[in-house]
């Protein structure tokens, strides 16, 4: 079997980049050092005082958990100390964050440090989502949250790590997906899911259920769709929903099947922030050949104005995806 790590593949797509300085290439070999760290602590949570509450609520009014705290400090200390990022932005963190050492850093990072935390005192998968872009500006020291404030389809880089059974890292420089599965024999992420392909359609559908009486007419209309029998289309479909948006997002992508985080009642542009949740999920998702909107525009093409703003997110296999959308914009 070729064992192909994480770093050397990241090297070998640099080759698709005529003009890349390896700058790139250092700040995903970052990203991976820093995923290795929070795994340590994410897969022996139980045994050390990190489960449970940290105290206080962060900016999107959530209980935080230590460990989204301990994943946050690791992210931002083991890429902030190599200066390769100007400016970041964490779901964490209530403003842009300017690493302390960033001569050299052209590049923005923005990130979730551990999404699907309610999850983890019970042992559920949970994930580290990242999004990168070329900074606007020539110079690093003027970096600004309008570097951070870019559309999705601005990244030149997007991934996420998922801790479970066994913990995946998935990315993509816009050259196919890629996933590679941490062996910690080695201590090294190795490649097992070369260019990821999403099917056109697959047979699970992911939304929270409890919130129908929270939902649009349209969306109620479109759930009832997707459960009724007909086997000439596959329906009805099984719902798999675990409340981790990187759980459901990557069986979904491997699988088939389509993620819908609607607006609601409580939430008129549903819960998922676009910065650091929708937009890279929307770039792999896109680039394993799926389709990622907020029901009526593509999310990539949605112009951010404030670093935690939230979309509605429909979001897997294409064809799903467009059933979805059609009952939204009511052409069903
Ligand atoms: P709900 C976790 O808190 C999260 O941000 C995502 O990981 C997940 O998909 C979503 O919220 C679950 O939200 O409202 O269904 O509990």
């Amino acid at each position: 079997m070729n064992l192909v790590t994480i770093e050397r593949h990241i090297l070998e797509q640099q080759k698709h980049f005529p003009d890349a300085t390896g700058e790139l290439t250092d700040l995903l070999n970052d990203v991976a050092f820093a995923a290795k760290l929070v795994r340590r602590e994410v897969v022996r949570a139980g045994l050390v005082d990190i489960l449970g509450f940290a105290g206080g609520t962060n900016v999107q009014g959530e209980e935080v958990k230590k460990l989204d705290l301990f994943a946050n400090e690791k992210i931002i200390n083991a890429i902030g100390q190599h200066g390769r990022f100007a400016v970041m932005g964490s779901e964490e963190n209530d403003g842009i964050i300017i690493p302390p050492k960033n001569e050299t850093g052209s590049y923005a990072l923005l990130f979730d440090p551990l999404d699907g935390s309610s999850n983890i005192d019970v042992n559920v998968s949970v994930g580290t989502i990242f999004s990168i872009y070329k900074l606007k500006g020539e110079d690093p020291c003027k970096a600004s949250i309008a570097d951070c404030l870019q559309r999705g389809s601005e990244q030149v880089a997007a991934g996420y790590v998922i801790y479970g059974s066994s913990v995946v890292m998935v990315y993509t420089t816009g050259n196919g997906v890629h996933g590679f599965t941490y062996d910690p024999t080695i201590g090294e992420f190795l490649l097992s899911h070369e260019n990821i392909v999403t099917p056109k359609t697959g047979k699970y559908y992911s939304i929270n259920e409890g919130s129908y009486a929270q939902f649009n007419e349209s969306t109620k209309k479109y759930l009832d769709y997707i459960k009724e029998e007909d086997p000439a289309t596959g329906r009805p479909y099984s719902t798999r929903y675990i409340g981790s948006l990187v759980a459901d997002f990557h069986r979904n992508l491997l699988t088939g099947g389509v993620f819908v985080y609607p607006p609601t009642t409580t939430h008129k542009n549903g819960k998922l922030r676009l910065m650091y949740e929708a937009n890279p999920l929307a770039f792999i998702c896109e680039q394993a050949g799926g389709r990622a909107t907020d029901c009526k525009n593509r999310i990539l093409d949605i112009q951010p104005s404030e670093l935690h703003q939230r979309t509605p997110l429909y979001i897997g296999s294409e064809d799903d995806v467009l059933i979805a959308e059609q009952f939204e914009q009511g052409l069903r």
